[in-house]
């Protein structure tokens, strides 16, 4: 044990670290049956080829020499999500979804705000846990899906221009958390737990002391037209979910199966749960129409509490966290938080479970103890699983194999390694381990907090990403990433399987609207440029070819309502042209070929000037024009 201070934080010397590691490294060795020798030329020839081999697993990625995989980083309480490059842990993009940008207009623009739907007025986001939709267990490059805690949400990114095209706020629950796809045969629903207890219905009804009719939702929601399909009611909350590799189960864990409202009342039970839910008999319920609403809108909510045929509740130890699938399709795994240990649940024994063939706890193959607070585990290629252990802050790297023999009565040590990181890791995610195409290559692991890793940058520090190379027998740090409010969960996707575009094409749904709106007022987008007034309301069409706009000038009366749209008639790619009225809050990008509108009221008189806030030429400080605001 080491000494913990009032955050939890390590305080152990690298020198201890450092011994530990050797230790570990000797006794897997005396355990292969190693003793010390002089070296044989064969011995030199593997040992060549394992420094080839690992060579070949290089972080490091040259000026002009592109990453082998695309990582999508959630953004945390920032809200967005980042394209990361995996290796070089290069930040390449950053996609604005919850949050508002103004670089881009994102929450600004007309179309931003159509995407935004009913929550176009919320300009804040807490983002966890972004997923990209699959076919048969594999990433399938179509979309990448995402919650926001902090206002129910849920989004969707597009890859292939890598922007939000949709968002939902899911009806009945607070604070969407775990969220993941359904893998097999393709993503037909994204999963998602709500993890606030709330009564059923909140319609100011309820009281803070009776919470009888306090309930958490599974929610399931359809990928593409992006509406909740079904919610399932359940007894306790709920916070990680997973999928299997059927098509059959999804899984979440229950922190608060005591249904507590306060930390400690929270924490009381030593046992909580993992629910398990029955995709095919929630949707035969549904048809059946076994179900009810709530708060007055049509969503159906199906009944799983204890008891109900749609699920089956598995009592594991103390407060899990994460719940995560490994990528032979065998297992949920359900990590401990409060426990030392994770349980290891087989998906096989679910069909016997769900027949009361067996008891709840029959379905855990095993239960190994890691360490402190194992929070999430990921996967390699190989059967072996890597967890975060947050108050150890460390990564245990252990065989699912041995553990399931351990967990018989055997005597085998299923543990591999443990590994410090800097400090404290949360989530932490294998290279496309969470599909079928687990690589065993890469491991990063989301650490909160970064202490003296960095320059110190006042009073608010950074957090660290850590780049861990898995491809050898020992798991290897190679890289400190500093990130900005919080990269919650992240995923690394071989970039075989991403094809963006490189310019906009003009019937991209994401502007469709506009242009509709265009014909409708007999406005050719790619070639007018055009006042139109309805009243109050002004609409501005322009387009733009840098370094120039197609209107130097327009006016408008005092307290007018103008739409300004403009259409980036470029047709290189990466010239990006930008809207900007000074004094006015308004911003917005205007990607090659793409439409972009912004409403705003002229409600200062006189000379504004509008300029163009992407850099796109020699002259772009020149490519600017005036709006006369008439008194
Ligand atoms: S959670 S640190 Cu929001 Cu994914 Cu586990
Ligand atoms: Cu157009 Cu800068």
């Amino acid at each position: 044990m080491h000494n913990n201070d009032d955050t939890g934080q390590d305080k152990k010397s690298g020198l201890q670290s450092a011994e530990r590691r050797n230790f570990i490294g000797r006794t897997a060795l005396l355990g292969a049956g190693a003793v010390a020798a002089p070296m044989t030329a064969t011995m030199f020839a593997t040992m060549a080829k394992a420094n080839a081999a690992e060579a070949a697993n290089s972080p490091v990625v040259h000026p002009g020499e592109l990453d082998e995989y695309y990582g999508f980083w959630s953004g945390g309480h920032s809200g967005e999500v980042r394209i990361m490059g995996v290796p070089s842990m290069r930040e390449l993009m950053r996609i604005p979804v919850f949050n508002t940008d103004s670089a881009t207009g994102w929450g600004l623009t007309n179309e931003s705000k159509r995407i935004k739907g009913d929550s176009a007025h919320l300009l804040t986001g807490d983002s966890h846990h972004p997923h990209m939709s699959m076919t048969d267990g594999r990433y399938n490059g179509k979309y990448v899906f995402i919650n926001d805690k902090a206002n129910s949400r849920v989004a969707r990114i597009r890859c292939d221009v890598m922007k939000t095209d949709k968002m939902i706020t899911v009806p009945n629950v607070q604070a969407i958390h775990g969220l993941r796809v359904q893998k097999v045969p393709y993503t037909k629903y994204v999963i998602c737990n709500g993890e606030f207890e709330i009564p059923m219905n909140n319609d100011g009804k309820g009281s803070l002391e009776d919470v009888s009719s306090y309930r958490s939702l599974f929610n399931v929601i359809d990928a593409e037209t992006m509406e909740v399909a079904f919610q399932v009611m359940v007894d306790g909350n709920l916070d990680n979910t997973d999928a299997d590799y059927d098509g059959k189960y999804f899984a979440s864990t229950c922190y608060n199966s005591e249904m507590g409202m306060t930390l400690s009342d929270m924490i009381a039970s030593e046992r909580d749960h993992v629910v398990v839910f029955s995709l095919e008999r929630c949707e035969a319920a549904l048809k059946a129409g076994k179900f009810k609403t709530y708060n007055g809108n049509k969503v159906p909510v199906l009944d799983g509490r204890k008891g109900s045929e749609l699920t089956r509740y598995i009592p594991v130890p103390k407060s899990p966290h994460g719940l995560n699938t490994s990528p032979n399709g065998e297992y949920f795994v359900a990590n401990g938080k409060l426990s030392p240990t994770v349980s290891v649940i087989s998906i096989k024994k679910l069909d016997a479970l769900f027949n009361d063939k067996i008891q709840p706890r029959d379905a855990i193959v095993a239960e190994p103890e890691l360490g402190l607070g194992p929070l999430h585990t990921a996967f390699d290629d190989k059967g072996n699983a890597y967890t975060t252990l947050f108050l150890d802050s460390q990564i245990a790297k252990w065989s699912v194999k041995d553990a399931i023999r351990a967990y018989k009565g055997e005597k085998v040590n299923y543990l591999r390694q443990k590994l410090d990181v800097h400090y404290q890791p949360g989530h932490n995610h294998t290279s496309q381990g969470e599909t079928r195409d687990a690589d065993g290559k890469w491991l990063v692991s989301l650490c909160k907090f970064s202490k003296d890793r960095f320059l110190p940058v006042g009073p608010l520090r950074p957090e660290n990403d850590q780049l861990i190379d898995i491809s050898g027998d020992e798991m290897k740090l190679v890289h400190d990433g500093p990130t900005f409010a919080e990269p919650h969960d992240c995923i690394m996707v071989h970039r075989s399987k991403l094809k963006p575009q490189k310019l906009w094409t003009r019937d991209d749904p994401i502007f469709a609207e506009t242009v509709a709106m265009a014909e409708q007022d007999g406005v050719n987008l790619m070639a007018d440029n055009k006042v139109i007034r309805k009243g109050n309301k002004v609409t501005v069409y322009m387009t733009s070819i840098a370094p120039t706009y197609g209107l130097s000038e327009f006016k408008v009366k005092l307290g007018d309502e103008v739409t300004v749209v403009v259409t980036n008639l470029d047709q290189v790619e990466d010239v990006t042209h930008g809207f900007c009225m000074t004094n006015h809050g308004v911003q917005m990008e205007i990607g090659p070929q793409a439409t972009s509108s912004i409403t705003f009221i002229a409600d200062k008189p006189g000379v504004q000037w509008y300029y163009c806030n992407w850099f796109c030429h020699a002259l772009h400080m020149e490519m600017r024009g005036r709006m006369l605001v008439e008194a």
